[in-house]
């Protein structure tokens, strides 16, 4: 019997400033191309560890989603944040720009698969080559908010 029969599918909830919020499984992550990197990155407890990954661009599939800022007005959108969270409740950051084709643009993927394994029933993973530490390497996916509702403080 395949893994995929007997392990439940995991799901990504996709919210926030969206105007598409969606519910997402791995195998939904397929409908956009599929991109493929080796990537390196260091673990301050296990040391240098190197993965095989593939699946979308974060880019590609959060602009289907809609977020709300004017496409068109560049400045509009860097005050948006990306809230990562993965089924241990391990959290953490990215910066609109920083995957913005006009800015930082860095590959950043939501795999679906490691090395030879799908991640159908594990959820999906956070690959970003620009980072030399793993922490943001965020497994088993379970939400992704994004939220333009920061503000300056003065
Ligand atoms: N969900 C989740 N993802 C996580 C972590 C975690 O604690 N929880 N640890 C991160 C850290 S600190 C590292 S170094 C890498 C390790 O990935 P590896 O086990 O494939 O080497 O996973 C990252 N992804
Ligand atoms: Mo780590």
């Amino acid at each position: 019997m395949s893994q995929s029969l007997i392990q439940p599918l995991a799901r990504l909830a996709l919210s926030g400033d969206l105007a598409r919020p969606a519910l997402l499984s791995v195998a939904d992550l397929l409908r956009w191309p599929q991109h493929r990197v080796r990537a390196t990155f260091e673990c301050a407890t296990s040391g240098r560890r190197r993965h095989r990954f593939s699946g979308p661009l974060l880019h590609d599939v959060l602009a289907d989603a809609g977020p709300g800022f004017d496409p068109e007005r560049r400045k509009d959108r860097l005050r948006f944040l990306i809230a990562v969270t993965g089924t241990d409740g391990h959290h953490a950051l990215l910066s609109w720009a920083e995957i913005d084709p006009d800015f930082a643009h860095a590959p950043v993927l939501l795999a679906t698969r490691i090395d030879d394994t799908p991640l159908d029933g594990a959820g999906p993973q956070l690959v970003l080559p620009q980072d030399r530490c793993g922490a943001r390497y965020i497994s088993g996916i379970t939400a992704i908010r994004v939220d333009g509702g920061y503000r300056s403080w003065s």
